[in-house]
């Protein structure tokens, strides 16, 4: 290729920068931002608000741990495939509204007075924390942290920091949205009819984008779309007894020699212990309730256990207590976890031996496992050898 030199005459003096390039087209222009940034706020809402759902069923304050809902069952099926979704939704729109505005990174004078510096550190405030925000919150749907720090409490505090410079965002702008809300607003009527149709294509094809990504991934959590989710992580009826697997026994270190003498110990007030034989006569309650992992797949399935309840009572436990469930797992993060009183007392909170009319498998927790009623995946607790009473 040849090369192309730039001769400049001689003594003319040379431009101290490049010039900044000048934008004219519709699609940068605010009328666009509005309408993209529509979506793409809604998206976020639903996400914010789910996300918070999901944060205080896995992590309540203490003084509402033994009030959380265990109604309905579904629920957090519901809430988390939406916190997946509208993430996965977000991404596709965000992209679109920063493409859409990206040109106010060359308006100049960069900063006009202390007011602006300010409006323009919170806009990289936001940028920033809303692209970290879906990326690992996407990277967290297929288990893969290529980052130094706990995913949780940084998802969550960065959701606060992300909303926070949003609202800051929405309240600088409101004028500038409202006045380009609706297009009759915007004043478009008015421009020539030649200028319309490059608008409705983009917007048209960020629909697109957007509805695609979600078609293709949704399926994880809305099983009858379970055959579009080409994209999703987790196919909700792969795996053994028809249902996925997010840690198998191998993984977690359960031998058969771990299981092979398994007794249920119950601590309490009346302490007892059960043979696997002794736990399977109990076993008289069925119930058809989901897994909902936090990673946005669930499914239900078919449960055959002992009530929680009943094995509480008969170790004298009060109505209030609390229960802490203890996995044969040595050192995995989900090994121990606690029970709030709602979840505890719940007639279909089952300890179960059975899924799907066959002994739960060594992957989905045999000997025995908690399910319990809209309540995170991370939370089912497999491999259970142990029910403490926490007394209130
Ligand atoms: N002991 C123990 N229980 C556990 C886990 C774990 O890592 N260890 N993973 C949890 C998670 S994240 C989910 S989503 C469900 C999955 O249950 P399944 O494998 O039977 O579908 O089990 C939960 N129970
Ligand atoms: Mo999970």
């Amino acid at each position: 290729m040849r090369r192309l030199r730039l001769r400049l005459p001689p003594g003319l003096p040379l431009p101290k920068s490049p010039p900044s390039p000048v934008f004219t087209g519709r699609l940068h222009d605010p009328r666009t931002a509005t309408v993209v940034g529509r979506a793409l706020g809604a998206a976020i809402a639903v996400c914010f608000v789910t996300g918070l759902v999901s944060h205080w069923l896995q992590q309540p304050p203490s003084w509402a741990a033994d009030a959380l809902p265990s109604r309905p069952v579904w629920g957090y099926r519901l809430t988390q495939g939406l916190h997946v979704a509208s993430g996965i939704a977000a991404l596709p729109l965000l992209l679109a509204k920063l493409w859409t505005v990206y040109p106010r990174l060359f308006a100049r004078p960069a900063v006009r007075s202390f007011a602006h510096a300010l409006e323009r550190l919170s806009v990289g405030v936001l940028v920033g924390s809303v692209l970290l925000q879906l990326v690992t919150g996407l990277l967290n749907t297929v288990q893969w942290y290529p980052w130094p720090w706990n995913f949780r409490p940084a998802h969550w505090a960065m959701a606060w920091v992300a909303v926070g410079a949003l609202l800051l965002h929405l309240a600088v702008k409101a004028p500038v949205v409202a006045a380009h809300w609706t297009r009759r607003s915007s004043g478009t009527r008015e421009l020539p009819v030649d200028d319309g149709p490059d608008r409705r294509s983009f917007v048209t094809a960020v629909a697109v984008a957007t509805g695609a990504v979600t078609l293709t991934t949704v399926g994880q959590s809305l099983t009858p779309l379970g055959r579009a989710a080409l994209f999703a992580p987790r196919s909700p009826g792969h795996g053994p007894q028809g249902l996925p697997v997010n840690r198998t026994a191998a993984a977690a270190g359960i031998t058969r020699e771990l299981t092979a003498g398994w007794r249920l110990q119950v601590a309490g007030p009346r302490p007892y212990e059960l043979s696997l034989a002794e736990l399977r006569a109990l076993a008289r309650y069925s119930a058809v309730l989901p897994i909902a992992c936090v990673e946005g797949w669930s499914r239900n399935a078919h449960w055959t256990g002992a009530r929680v309840r009943d094995l509480l009572d008969r170790a004298g436990a009060p109505p209030d207590a609390r229960l802490r469930v203890v996995s044969l797992e040595r050192d995995g993060a989900y090994a121990v976890t606690e029970m709030g009183a709602s979840y505890a007392r719940d007639p279909l909170t089952l300890l179960a031996v059975a899924l799907n009319g066959a002994p739960l498998s060594p992957d989905h927790g045999h000997p025995a496992r908690i399910i319990a009623p809209n309540r995170p995946g991370v939370l089912q607790t497999k491999w259970v050898t142990r029910l403490e009473v926490l007394l209130p």
